[in-house]
């Protein structure tokens, strides 16, 4: 009878301190890192890529064909090609990473100033003169569709990333001292 009530206190006290966080939101996380996840999403119409791009949409995660995805160039590129968090916010010490929610491979890349891509043609979306496309790096930041980038912890300061096969697919992270 003993072993029994002092196992049920047992329980007790471990469910409380599993749930304290979700019952005061922020307490026992205050001032800890965040985690942030930033979206790649696209629009790849996997039937219509297949044609001239066998097996590069990787599933459909919209109704944007090859010809009109080609079309949007002149216009800046798709819109539905695009990061979700277009800016974000961050304090020192918080973690990001990119998560691949499209059908197709994105890469999520550090650079200096925003410019061009490593696919020729689609670089025709963006007007920057400046070529962005270093291979070592864009096979280091490749995020394939379902897939997500390792966690990094960006600098106080700003940050510019971008997708090396879709130029126009641009964020902003700001990191401040915290
Ligand atoms: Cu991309």
């Amino acid at each position: 009878m003993e072993i029994s009530v002092k196992f049920k206190k047992t329980v007790y006290a471990a469910l409380a301190v599993a749930m304290l966080p979700l019952l005061v939101p922020g307490a026992a996380h205050a001032d800890s890192p965040k985690a942030r996840v930033l979206e790649l999403r696209d629009a790849c119409d996997k039937a219509s890529w297949d044609v001239e791009f066998p097996g590069l949409c990787t599933r459909s995660t919209g109704s944007v064909t090859l010809p009109e995805f080609r079309e949007e160039l002149a216009d800046g590129g798709d819109g539905a090609w695009w990061i979700r968090q277009r800016a974000i916010g961050l304090d020192q010490g918080d973690a990001i990473e990119a998560t691949n929610v499209g059908g197709i491979i994105h890469t999520f890349t550090e650079v200096d100033t925003f410019g061009k891509g490593c696919v020729e043609e689609w670089n025709k979306a963006v007007t920057e003169t400046v070529d962005n496309c270093d291979f070592g790096k864009f096979l280091g930041t490749l995020v394939p569709a379902g897939t997500s980038s390792a966690a990094q912890h960006p600098a106080v300061g700003v940050h510019k990333f971008q997708c090396l096969v879709h130029p126009w697919m641009r964020t902003t992270v700001t990191v401040k001292k915290s």
